[in-house]
């Protein structure tokens, strides 16, 4: 898919102000700082329509950015923003909100066949978190298909690049798992055409 326009949309902060399931989507999570208002920029070729690094999970909303919308507001694609997890400030209960939130959505909206793939993003630079554990496993709950998008490749050599991707595929061979795994960098423009290849085949 090439993108020539793109645009934010609306964000839901609650499961009732989704938008009706009129377009595919392709959901984005991972913990705050990851990379992930980064890497939606750098795919949808523009500098500011995700905000990077506000203060993290402040707002605990859904994003919505649609890829070249129609006259109508029809577009090929939704990239959906969830909302940052794992900031430290936050009360059990807003956690849960968060946990119910996101489950559902990932849940529901694929099962419905609007929500056709998950990307997890993971910090190249370190294997996954308890976070990263805690977050998988919501996303896993989704019927779509789900591929791990590693972040910030840039920061890596190219030896480490390889080990980060060979170390993840190793990290979750325990649990029967295996995911298709991209390296990007939002920073250096990694990784995005092989993403949209992917996004294209789901989508
Ligand atoms: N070197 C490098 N830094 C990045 C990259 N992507 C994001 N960052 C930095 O990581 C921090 C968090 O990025 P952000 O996109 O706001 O993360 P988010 O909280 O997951 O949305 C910011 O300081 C970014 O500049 C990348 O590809 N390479
Ligand atoms: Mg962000």
């Amino acid at each position: 898919m090439r993108v020539k326009h793109a645009a934010f949309v609306l964000s839901a902060p609650s499961w009732g102000a989704l938008p009706a399931p009129t377009a595919p989507e392709v959901a984005f999570a991972g913990r705050s700082n990851v990379g992930k208002s980064s890497l939606l920029n750098a795919l949808l070729g523009r500098k500011q329509l995700a905000k990077t690094s506000g203060t993290p999970g402040k707002t605990q909303a859904l994003n919505y950015y649609a890829v070249n919308p129609n006259p109508q507001g029809h577009p090929d694609v939704f990239l959906v923003d969830l909302p940052g997890y794992g900031f430290a400030k936050v009360s059990k209960s807003q956690r849960a909100r968060w946990q119910q939130l996101v489950g559902r959505y990932v849940t529901e909206r694929a099962e419905q066949g609007t929500l056709r793939a998950v990307v997890q993003l993971i910090d190249a630079r370190h294997p996954p978190t308890a976070l990263d554990e805690e977050l998988l496993a919501i996303m896993l709950e989704s019927p779509a298909p789900h591929l791990i998008a590693l972040t910030k490749a840039d920061k890596l050599s190219s030896n480490q690049r390889q080990q980060a991707v060979a170390g993840l595929r190793k990290h979750f061979e325990p649990y029967g798992l295996e995911l298709p795994t991209v390296l990007t960098s939002a920073e250096k423009k990694q990784g995005l055409g092989e993403l949209w290849t992917w996004i294209d085949t789901v989508v």
